[in-house]
């Protein structure tokens, strides 16, 4: 199931919290949280490969990497998406400068987004999974890095952050209210 919990607007943009699988979730492109190798994995690449299909890890083994911090992009397969973005975000307390490296994944996201002309984007919960990066030390940085970046001339009009569990919900529902108090 799949859940909008909370919306703000900023500057004609909508930036939505939503709860559930991102797999069910329709944008225009769909974030994966992936590893280097653009290997797959388990979470939301396991998840992401599973119910896209073979195509997307064919056009990833093509494109061979992705340094942390960055993202590349596969077409989506069945996903109900034109796009997958390939995000790496950091390992938590193994890569140096995490936090700019998490900042850096989402705005690599933001900014294929724009140099794609998108009017959605669908974001995980980067690096909160198996790379370990606690909630609410992640949820100010991904939140900052969208909210500064929708205050300026964009494509997109709507944002979505789909939250796994209660637990990432609250931590980003608490990050959203403390810099943008609820309208
Ligand atoms: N939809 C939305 N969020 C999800 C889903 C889902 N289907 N499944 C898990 N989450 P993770 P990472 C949440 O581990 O930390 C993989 O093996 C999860 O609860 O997917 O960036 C890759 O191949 C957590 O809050 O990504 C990499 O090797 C968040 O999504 C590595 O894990 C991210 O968890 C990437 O680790």
């Amino acid at each position: 199931m799949l859940e909008q919990r909370e919306t703000r607007t900023i500057n004609g943009v909508t930036l939505a919290l939503m709860q559930g699988n991102i797999v069910e979730v329709e944008a225009d492109a769909i974030v994966n949280a992936a590893n280097s190798a653009l290997a797959g994995g388990g979470g939301v690449d396991g998840a992401i490969h599973r119910a896209g299909g073979p195509q997307i890890m064919e056009e990833c083994r093509k494109i061979g990497g992705c340094p942390t911090g960055s993202a590349v992009v596969t077409t989506a397969g069945r996903l109900r998406a034109k796009y997958v973005f390939h995000a790496v975000g950091p390992i938590y307390g193994v890569d140096r400068d995490a936090p700019r490296l998490l900042a850096s994944a989402y705005q690599r996201c933001l900014d294929l987004a724009e140099q794609y002309g998108l009017q959605s984007i669908a974001f995980p919960s980067l690096s909160t999974g198996a790379y370990g990066y606690p909630l609410d030390e992640a949820a100010p940085i991904a939140l900052r890095t969208i909210i500064a970046h929708v205050q300026k001339p964009t494509s997109l009009k709507r944002v979505m952050l789909v939250l796994y569990g209660e637990e990432a919900y609250r931590a980003y529902a608490r990050a959203l209210a403390a810099l943008l108090p609820a309208q």
